[in-house]
């Protein structure tokens, strides 16, 4: 089997630029695949071991209103304090870049567009709560009022921590923005596009649940699971001020799902690291696009749907790239 590779691409889930990491990122995450990194140079194979920061999303910009700061000062400190504990503890990366480069701007946008012309995606227009003073979407999350079933206070849009009940945020009462704290909510239109995974259902089943039955037994069985249950479509916008803008007409105030340009970050900080040392790396497409590259994905807890299924999906519709051959997800300390 792993002999028919030349070379391996090894991806490490880029962290959150909203905090340090733990030692039980280091552990689940980053000693696993530096040590699998370590071992192939070890052994002279041809190895591009990829890290990053992840700039983008909701709780950025929370942290950021609550500090009184711009979410660029909070990634711009966090992403300095992630990197340097990486280099403290060894890991050793052959990149280490961020989500919010340019080089990572221009590669998922691009990526959008080129899924966007191929018709892979589908819109939909739905009502969502909007923040009058924080001019805002909001997050289901991001709403919190009385739940109705306990009347505890400090229940969640999508679910009350208390008794565990499954809301939705119209049922709480007196709703209000955690965001701002204004309860100023009105429902707004809003028009979002997605990737319709149940279209890629057939393959994914085939890929993972036929082709791969050496994943881990975590993560296979919860591919499993998310297979037996039923593919959706996954919304890849968001009503934000904070990300990469949809690269299209009509789509303005809307920047790209985070989690749908994350990913894409292996790929950017694979180019920026090719660029820079072309006689060490040589062309960045050979780690992405040749079938004889073996792709794999160190990931942590709640990664598994993204790599396994919703990435593998953008890559597949995209067309030109080759998916992970495994994607381990290791239980120590979590
Ligand atoms: N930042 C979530 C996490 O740290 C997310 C991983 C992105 S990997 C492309 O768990
Ligand atoms: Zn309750």
């Amino acid at each position: 089997m792993a002999n028919k590779f030349k070379r391996t691409t090894i991806t490490s889930a880029l962290p959150y630029a909203n905090g340090p990491v733990h030692i039980g990122h280091m552990a689940g995450v980053y000693i696993p695949a530096d040590i699998y990194a370590r071992y192939l140079r070890l052994k002279g194979e041809e190895v591009l071991f990829v890290g990053g920061s992840d700039e983008h999303g909701v709780p950025i910009t929370v942290k950021a209103r609550k500090e009184g700061v711009t979410p660029q000062d909070i990634v711009d400190r966090y992403h300095k304090i992630i990197k340097d504990s990486f280099e403290e503890f060894g890991i050793s990366f052959d990149v280490y870049s961020r989500t919010s480069s340019e080089t990572h701007r221009k590669t998922a946008s691009d990526f959008f567009k080129t899924l966007y012309d191929k018709n892979e995606f589908i819109t939909q227009t739905s009502e969502q709560y909007y923040d009058e003073e924080a001019k805002q979407f909001l997050a289901d999350r991001y709403i919190t009022g009385e739940c109705p079933r306990c009347h505890a206070q400090g229940a969640y849009g999508d679910q009350c921590e208390k008794c565990g009940a499954t809301l939705s945020p119209d049922e709480l009462i007196n709703p209000k923005s955690t965001i701002s704290g204004s309860s100023k909510l009105v429902k707004k239109e809003t028009k979002h596009w997605y990737l319709p995974l149940d279209k890629h259902e057939k393959w994914l089943s085939q890929w993972i649940l036929e082709d791969h039955k050496e994943w881990k037994t975590n993560v296979y069985g919860q591919c499993k699971s998310w297979l037996d249950g039923g593919l959706m479509p996954r919304a890849v916008s968001r009503d934000l001020n904070w990300g990469i803008p949809l690269p299209i007409e009509g789509a303005e105030g809307k920047v790209l799902y985070v989690w749908f340009d994350a990913p894409i970050g292996y790929i950017s900080n694979t180019k920026e690291i090719c660029a820079a040392h072309p006689e060490k790396y040589g062309n960045w497409e050979k780690w992405w696009k040749d079938p004889e590259t073996r792709l794999i994905h160190f990931i942590g807890k709640d990664n598994i749907v993204f790599h396994c299924i919703v990435f593998p999906a953008m890559l597949k519709a995209e067309g030109s790239y080759i998916l992970p051959d495994n994607v381990p997800r290791n239980e120590f300390l979590n």
